[in-house]
């Protein structure tokens, strides 16, 4: 099997950018996941549980393994010294660096280091999730916000670590999306998934109904499309739904399905973040053949305004993302975006 590092050499003619130091970059990623990997394995007996303390800018508490998760990170991307400013879940301000190689970085990233991490304790599947661009300010300076503001059609790669029955990093660069999976004993990431595609012939949905009264008639009404009896188009499906983005996303990326954190009357904008949930999911949702919608427009295409900006999601198969869209745009059209 190919390793992670033979892949992104041998595929880096590939990249718009051909230069060595995108590939140092995605290997930093690589690397930081090994050691966020080790820590979420033994997290159930070191005494690594439990609240660091803090709160994030979500204002949740911050558990240790997201605290730990995000330094890693930090620190292997300025290790490598190609990225010039990060945008994390566990920050409120941008993350810049004051060493100039990191200022002549031509890179950002946004990321989740541990996405879903109230799920650790009750050894549910979590994840990192992470998207990479070019930056537009000047090379030899810091990072700034315009960096990072840039709309899901700029990103140069996507993708997530899922830290579960086992770890793998899937992600793209804009040809196709590669999955690798963790053999621990030797510390490598190996080619498991190549070229992965969403079947189209998708049957899972996975949202959380508990929401259901605060949901637009648009999602109530596709719901109930998903629950009608039509054997010619594999109804009823069937509903799944863990509460932790990477592993919903994952199984539905392998096994077709739609994922759909929704606005309601309460939270127009839905939970998931722009930047570090929706644009790369939607990112590899895409490059595997699928879609992903704030229920009105291409994910992707959205312009960011703010760093922590929510929006709707619906992401996966494309024939279940565009039935979504349909009973949006009918019942409700008040939801648009003005
Ligand atoms: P809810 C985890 O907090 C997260 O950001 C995603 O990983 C997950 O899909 C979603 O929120 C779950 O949210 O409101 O259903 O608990």
């Amino acid at each position: 099997m190919k390793t992670l590092v033979e892949f992104i050499n041998d595929k880096q003619a590939d990249f718009t950018y051909a230069s060595g130091e995108f590939s140092r970059l995605l290997n930093d990623i690589g690397i930081a996941a090994k050691y966020v990997h080790r820590e979420v394995n033994k997290a159930g007996l070191a005494d690594i549980m439990g609240y660091e303390g803090t709160q994030n800018v979500q204002g949740e508490d911050q558990k240790k393994l997201d605290v730990f998760a995000n330094d890693q990170f930090i620190k292997a991307l300025k290790h490598g010294g190609q990225c010039c400013a990060i945008v994390s879940e566990e920050n409120d301000d941008l993350i810049t660096y004051d060493n100039q190689t990191s200022n002549n970085g031509k890179y950002v990233v946004a990321i989740d280091p541990l996405d879903g991490s109230s799920n650790i304790e009750v050894n549910v599947s979590i994840g990192t999730v992470f998207s990479v661009y070019r930056r537009k300010s000047e090379q030899g300076g810091k990072g700034t916000l315009e960096d990072v503001l840039q709309p899901g059609t700029e990103i140069v790669a996507a993708g997530y670590v899922i830290y579960g029955s086992s770890t793998m990093l899937v992600y793209t660069t804009g040809n196709g999306v590669n999955g690798f999976t963790l053999d621990p004993s030797v510390g490598l990431f190996l080619l498991s998934h190549p070229e992965i595609k969403i079947p189209d012939g998708g049957n899972i949905y996975s949202i959380n109904e508990a929401n259901y009264i605060y949901f637009p008639d648009g999602v109530k009404e596709y719901i109930r499309y998903c629950q009608e009896d039509d054997p010619k188009t594999l109804r009823p499906y069937t509903t799944r739904y863990i509460g932790s983005l990477v592993a919903d996303f994952h199984r539905n990326l392998l096994r077709g399905g739609i994922y759909m954190y929704p606005g309601t009357k309460k939270n127009p904008n839905g939970k998931l973040r722009l930047l570090y949930e929706c644009n790369p999911v939607a990112m590899i949702a895409e490059q595997a053949g699928g879609k992903a919608t704030d229920g009105f427009r291409r994910i992707m295409e959205i312009k960011p305004e703010e760093m922590h900006q929510r929006v709707p999601i619906f992401v996966g198969s494309k024939h279940m993302v565009e039935k979504a869209e349909y009973f949006m745009n009918y019942y409700s059209k008040d939801f648009k975006p003005k």
